[in-house]
């Protein structure tokens, strides 16, 4: 991470500081006009000041940057969220399978818990060390139960789990972050689960996450794409977040391999996609246009991808499982190697298998695609992760204490027209001092021109 970013941090940190000796000097002054019943409250507002503005250094040493996936249904986002852990964790399946949001903490242990939840007919609980195919199975359990019966039982709420992982993101990517950043990956379910009551927690999570949007390229009937797109849009809209924070990823792109004329095909549609995904969101988000315009579209098959990690697994039963998988569903993008290697995927051997992995990263775009988030998170960082910690900084202290200054000193000025012309040049200087004041709490500003500068 460059050190103007750090900057950036520090920046946030003194102005911080700044405002509560701005704070300490204006009450100082003013009590002088105020009788001493105000004195509780301006004890009361110094105080949570001091707990806001620790909390604040506190978060801004210790950032939390949150990946959030979005998209259709079955566009691949948990397969996508599975690349990044680079294992098979949370479930993915043909049909809509995604039911309450997944959020994967990081750490080295692993573990799994399933919150209780209101009339959940599934196992709740917490299971440390737990392997990655009991996690799989114990959120598929969940899932599918709720998505059995949530017709039959409208008050059932959906599932909501945490896993703690060592995923793949952090481990492998070389993302370069300040050493105290915590990382987390939520997995949310299709649209028609956003606006779920269950779910309002996780999604206000994505307002600030940097999402990645996948697209769904397998689907050909247009009428349909019309729609897919507009979903997509309207989730844009609806996790009001701005499109600088977005990725978006046209997923499952191997299914242009079978045309003729590939690769021509692929480029056509990804042309046309990149262009209706920018002319809708035009559209729609008029106040972005030109982060639209700089919006990345980055090309995926997000399963094959994944696959080829698999198959480099040092666990030999996990890679064999994998090299059946690749072997089945994705003949065509290493039908040219599989002439040399054994009908049998049993018996490919290391170099085989490396061989068949090392083309279907190629082919997926597996690296492009980390290099594009690699790159969106370093270019992006301090607007990922600041604006939340000055947000809860602002709730909690800041603009009860920017509200109060204006309020009182409005009170004292107009309390008496006789002392206002006694005290004429006091009462210019706690001006100036309140101007400075409010310039001082303006933290967001700074951040937004620190951006809009780069
Ligand atoms: N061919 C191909 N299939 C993919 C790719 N990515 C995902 N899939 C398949 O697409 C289907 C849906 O994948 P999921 O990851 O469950 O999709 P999702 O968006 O999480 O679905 P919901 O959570 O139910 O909305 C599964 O059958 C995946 O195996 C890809 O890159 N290529
Ligand atoms: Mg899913």
């Amino acid at each position: 991470m460059s050190n103007q970013v750090y900057k950036v941090f520090e920046e946030i940190e003194s102005k911080a500081k700044l405002l509560a000796q701005c704070w300490n000097n204006f009450h100082t002054e003013i009590s002088q006009h105020l009788p001493e019943s105000y004195k509780p409250e301006i004890q009361e507002l110094s105080n949570n000041l001091e707990i806001a503005l620790n909390q604040l250094i506190y978060e801004l040493q210790n950032p939390t940057l949150t990946l959030a996936t979005t998209g259709t249904t079955s566009s691949g986002k948990s397969t996508l969220v599975n690349l990044l852990c680079g294992a098979e964790i949370v479930p993915v399946a043909v049909s809509e399978m995604s039911a309450g949001a997944v959020t994967i903490e990081y750490s080295k242990e692993k573990s799994l818990i399933i919150h209780e939840t209101p009339g959940a007919l599934w196992e709740c609980g917490e299971w440390r060390g737990i392997s990655d195919d009991k996690i799989y199975q114990r959120l598929y359990q969940a899932m599918i139960s709720y998505i059995e019966n949530r017709e039959t039982q409208p008050n059932l709420a959906c599932p909501q789990s945490t896993i703690f992982y060592p995923f793949r993101l952090l481990k492998e990517s070389q993302l370069q972050l300040p050493k105290a950043t915590r990382v987390r990956i939520l997995d949310l379910p299709g649209l028609a689960y956003v606006g779920d009551q269950g779910n309002a927690n996780v999604i206000k999570q994505c307002r600030e996450a940097l999402c990645i949007v996948t697209y769904n390229s397998a689907e050909t009937d247009s009428q349909k794409v019309k729609s897919l797109l507009q979903e997509v849009v309207q989730q844009v809209k609806d996790l009001g977040g701005s499109p600088a924070r977005m990725l978006f990823a046209l997923n499952r792109i191997d299914v242009f391999r079978a045309d003729r004329n590939w690769p021509e095909s692929e480029n056509r549609f990804v042309e046309k996609a990149i262009r209706d995904i920018k002319n809708e969101l035009s559209e729609q988000l008029k106040e972005y246009t030109e982060d639209i315009e700089n919006l990345k579209v980055v090309k995926l098959s997000t399963w094959p991808a994944l696959l080829a990690l698999q198959i480099q697994n040092q666990d030999d039963f996990y890679s064999a499982e994998a090299c059946k998988k690749a072997d089945n569903h994705f003949n065509g993008l290493i039908e040219d190697i599989l002439e040399d290697l054994p009908r049998n995927t049993q018996r490919w051997n290391r170099h085989d298998k490396n061989r068949v992995a090392q083309a279907l990263w190629e082919k997926s775009y597996g690296e492009e695609f980390q290099e594009n988030i690699r790159e969106h998170i370093n270019k992006h960082f301090p607007q990922l992760v600041i604006p939340q910690i000055i947000e809860r900084f602002n709730i909690a202290a800041g603009n009860a204490i920017a509200e109060w200054s204006t309020q009182t000193t409005n009170a004292v000025l107009n309390s008496s027209e006789k002392w206002y012309q006694k005290e004429c040049e006091n009462i210019a200087e706690i001006r100036s001092k309140i101007k400075s004041f409010l310039e001082s709490i303006n933290l967001k500003q700074d951040l937004r021109n620190w951006h809009s500068d780069r």
